[in-house]
């Protein structure tokens, strides 16, 4: 009886273990270092990009707290320069998997995603301040195993931003290490870019029903400067810090965002009324060059903005034909 018993507690353990050993999984991912020109606002101005795949930002991955991400970057022979990638959600040897990977080779890694949260990624090959101001940086979210709980309420819909610093004069990397010289500010690639208010040439602006809960994952992907995130004409019900359920602060108005640093905030707009806001970089001269998102709330909102895989909206703007150095007036 009592060997059956024992038995039967090894199964149930072995069954278990099995249990956990499908719940956690490799996410494979593979990113191509792309030197492109990019559209960086609302009416077609290009700039020459350094990028992950093409896009500023680069695209959005997304585990689940104990998966591997199994990476790989490709650095074209294309390619002029040498690039690399940090996860600032990985846990690994700075000079081995974030090494640099010059043009026509490949780096593969791979690390498990330990904690859950928002974590930046970007380009660590130098000067580190070019490859993240010309545009290599990205959001990785890990989802927390445990779940949504009243502790982290499943959002009615999620919404991406990742805030740049634009330098139009592309070469001068000193000019980027004095902080001199930018004459912008990037929301997912672009000078205001969900802000038809101050740009007449934006098309978007991020929806939500009155009474959803709406959760920002912010990334500070400025090479020098803090952000002071604010949502005009509402209140962060709930920030958590470096996205994770167990760092949450209650009724903000501005949460200031160190630079790489990534955060979760969530608003809940009053239900009953169309509301909007102006989600903003609350310094003024990243606001009104370009750091400006709106939010409208009202009851004819797109039911598929903010949710599944669009929760990174773009733009999608043709190239002016002529260019125009980069230069910007909104
Ligand atoms: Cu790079």
């Amino acid at each position: 009886m009592f060997k059956q018993l024992i038995a039967g507690a090894m199964v149930l353990g072995a069954g278990l273990l099995t249990a956990q050993a499908v719940q956690a999984k490799t996410v494979h991912v593979t990113m191509v270092a792309k030197e492109v020109d990019v559209v960086i606002d609302n009416k077609g101005t290009t700039y020459p990009a350094w990028t992950f795949d093409g896009t500023i930002p680069g695209k959005v991955v997304r585990v689940t707290q104990g998966d591997v991400v199994d990476f790989k970057l490709i650095n074209p022979k294309t390619n002029k320069n040498s690039h690399s990638i940090d996860f600032h959600a990985a846990e690994v040897h700075v000079l081995e998997e974030f090494a640099p990977v010059k043009p026509g080779e490949t780096k593969h890694f791979k690390f498990e995603a330990r904690r859950p949260g928002v974590w930046m990624y970007h380009c660590g090959a130098s000067v580190m301040a070019q490859h993240i101001a010309r545009g290599m940086y990205g959001i990785i979210i890990v989802d927390p195993k445990e779940g949504y709980s009243e502790a982290f309420p499943k959002p009615d819909r999620e919404y991406v931003l990742i805030q740049g610093q634009y330098f139009p004069d592309a070469d001068n990397y000193k000019a980027m290490l004095r902080n001199e010289g930018s004459e912008g500010t990037l929301i997912n690639g672009k000078l205001f870019h969900y802000d038809p208010v101050h740009d007449p040439n934006a098309a978007l602006a991020l929806v939500s029903k009155p009474g959803e809960r709406v959760r920002f994952h912010f990334v500070n992907a400025n090479i020098n400067n803090p952000v002071a995130l604010h949502p005009i004409a509402g209140i962060w019900d709930r920030v958590y810090i470096n996205g994770n359920p167990r760092n949450v602060l209650y009724d903000i108005a501005t949460y200031g965002v160190a630079v790489s640093e990534a955060v979760s905030v969530d608003i809940v707009s009053p239900k009953g009324r169309t509301t909007a806001n102006a989600i903003v970089d609350h310094t003024m001269s990243a606001a009104l060059s370009g750091a400006i998102t709106v939010l409208i709330n009202s009851p004819d909102a797109d039911p598929n903005m903010g949710k599944g895989d669009n929760i990174l909206p773009r733009a999608d703007i043709k190239p002016a034909a002529k260019k125009s150095g980069g230069h910007h007036t909104p």
